[in-house]
Parts: structure tokens; sequence; C-alpha cells
């Protein structure tokens, strides 16, 4: 027996030795070590054995078995180092290398060209004021002189909310509304936002963004609306422009008018660029007395001009981007040209 258990610590041991891997490494212990492992086996049996034998080999198999713990907790130890060795080898960082750069985002051009926007009228006198998206029937149709049968009221050009008495706004015009009954006359000022119509084709988007302006004093004039967008087309344009102020119909206007921006490169005679010569850039007029009642301002003592922009057709044009939809795509390699 002696001589068995000398064999089995021999042979262990140079197996352990051997061993150059942790699952190898596993395998040994539960193979010597383990609940049907050989040592184990052999105390099982002693009852088998001589009396007298019982105790030095029971003696002997448990100083192996130490002696075996200690040798694979040795080489575990040992294996683990080597493999930690190695990943570190290959993991190596060298932190001399050039990194790789940051990438620098920009403005949404339609953000772009809102910010000029507000720029040029912030150093005009007015005012920025923002409002709610989701308005009433009141402050998006009835204080702006719509008539309760216009077509714009209709659910195939707008997005009603639940029981019909909220919708998404179509104009920014409610938040000059809100803006005459909270601060009363004379008033100045400009209505970034996004509005809202059922429309989709390469023209037309669901959400697209306006900018609207509003002022309201005593003795306004078209003279004055006519001088404020000349100088802030020359500004945003960055030369002379020429206008023409065309007659035009809004139900919050009266008079109305579109205005037309003559084509630089052809001067009015009409090119490939242009067409006609001129190019539609906005709207406005003199605000409807009965808009002014609705805010509670005395129209015999009181007269206001108003104008509606479309930032996004702004922004084609500044970019030459002939596809509405490409601004809304939020593709970031057509966004990171601008
Ligand atoms: C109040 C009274 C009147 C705002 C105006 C326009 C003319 C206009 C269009 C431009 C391009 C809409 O985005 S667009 O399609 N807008 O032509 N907007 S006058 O008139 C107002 C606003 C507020 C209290």
């Amino acid at each position: 027996m002696q001589d068995k258990l000398t064999n089995i610590l021999r042979t262990a041991k140079q197996q352990i030795a051997a061993s150059d891997d942790l699952t190898v490494l596993d395998q040994l212990r539960v193979q010597y070590l383990g609940k049907s492992g050989e040592l184990t086996k052999i105390l099982k049996n002693l009852g088998n054995l001589i009396p007298e034998e019982r105790p030095k080999v029971g003696a002997k198999v448990n100083q192996i078995k130490t002696q075996l713990k200690d040798l694979l907790t040795e080489r575990h130890t040992s294996l683990q180092n080597a493999a930690l060795d190695k990943k570190l080898q290959n993991e190596k960082i060298d932190v001399t290398l050039p990194g790789r750069g940051g990438h620098l985002g920009s403005a949404h051009p339609v953000t772009q060209v809102k910010n000029r926007m507000i720029d040029i009228f912030s150093r005009m006198g007015f005012s920025i004021v923002e409002g709610p998206e989701i308005e009433d029937e009141y402050h998006n149709f009835t204080a702006l002189n719509i008539s309760e049968h216009h077509p714009a009221r209709a659910a195939s050009d707008t997005f009603y909310l639940n029981d019909d008495r909220y919708l998404l706004r179509t104009q920014t015009s409610p938040v000059q509304i809100r803006a005459m009954e909270k601060y009363g006359v004379p008033i100045r000022v400009i209505t970034p936002g996004k509005v809202f119509r059922r429309d989709y084709d390469a023209t037309h988007v669901p959400m697209f963004h306006q900018m609207e302006g509003l002022l309201v004093d005593e003795k306004t004039s078209f003279a004055d609306l006519k001088g404020l967008l000349h100088n802030f087309l020359n500004e945003f344009f960055e030369q002379d422009v020429v206008l023409r102020f065309r007659p035009s119909y809004f139900p919050f206007t009266e008079p109305s008018a579109e205005v037309d921006l003559q084509c630089a490169m052809c001067e009015g005679k009409g090119c490939k660029l242009c067409g006609s010569g001129w190019l539609e850039v906005l709207g406005c007029g003199m605000v409807h007395p009965s808009v002014l009642e609705s805010a509670g301002i005395d129209s015999e003592k009181y007269t206001g001009f108003a104008f509606g922009i479309g930032i996004d057709r702004f922004a084609m044009r500044s970019y030459k981007i002939n596809d509405l939809r490409l601004l809304f795509d939020n593709d970031v390699r057509f966004l990171e040209q601008f």
C-alpha cells in the first residue's frame, strides 16, 4: 500500500508540473482529491486493511492530500499569472499614439437659418416669444378671423387631437394672439417655431418651421412694413435685393401681400434658375381690425402689420437644397455638409 501511495504522489506531481492550462489542472484536482478521486477511495476502503495498517495509511493519505493541494494551488496561481501576463502583453496600450480625433457636430441648417433671422430681427428691436404647439381652436383660428367653415379648419388639413377641441397649431400666429393678450400694445415680436399641416410631398412636410412677426402701435403703416421687410431681406441675402409686393389675401391681414424677390442672376428677365424672374419669399399685411379687437386692442387707435416666413424654404434657398424632405430625414452624411 505504501508503494502504491508513493506512486500516486509521484505521478500526480509529474502531471501537475506538466499541466499548462487551468482546465487540465482542474481535472487533475478532481482526479486526485475529488469525492470519487483515487485518494478518497483509499480512505473509504481503510476498513479492508489489517487494523495496525489503518492509522499509518490514513495519516499518509492525508499528508499526500495536503501536499497535492498545496502543489495544485501553487500551479494554479502560476498559470493564472502567466495568462494575465500574456493578456496584458497582447492588449498593451501605447498611450503615446495619436488619438482618433473628435467629431465636431454642427447646427441643423434650419436652426442656422432660424438663428440668423432671429439675429437680424433682434437688432431691429423685436422680442422673441414662444408658445404651445398644442393649441385650441380659438387661438389658432377664431381669433385670427378664420371663419367657421374656412377650408384651413378641415380635418383633412389640420391635425386635431382627442375630442377636436385641441389641435397642432397650423401657424405660429396664435402665439402672437397670446402675446397681445399678455403684454398689450405697443408690441413688437417674432415667433419662430414648429407648425403642423396634413401635407406630404417634395415641397410639403407635415411639420415645418415658421417665423412670424407682429408690430402693433399707433400710426403703423404699410410703408413701415415694406421698409422693415426690405431691410430684413437685404441683411439676410447680404445684398441690395429688388422686391415686388403682389396683392394677396389672408383672413388675418387686410390689405395682404406676397413678397417676391427679384432673381439676382437674370434681374427679373427669367432664367433656368428661377423660371419667371421672381421668387416668392414671404407673406404679409396689415393686421385685420377684427384680429386686434379679438385680443382686446382698440383698432381705432392702433394699427399693426404682420408677416410670415417659411424658415425651411429659406434654408432650401440658402443651401440650394431641392427636396424639402432631405431636411428632415436626419441623415448625418447630408446634414454635416452645412
Ligand atoms: C397675427 C396677425 C396676423 C401672419 C402672416 C403670412 C402673412 C404668410 C406664410 C408664409 C410662408 C405661411 O410658412 S408659410 O407657408 N405666412 O404668408 N403670415 S401674414 O399674420 C398674422 C400673424 C399674427 C396676430
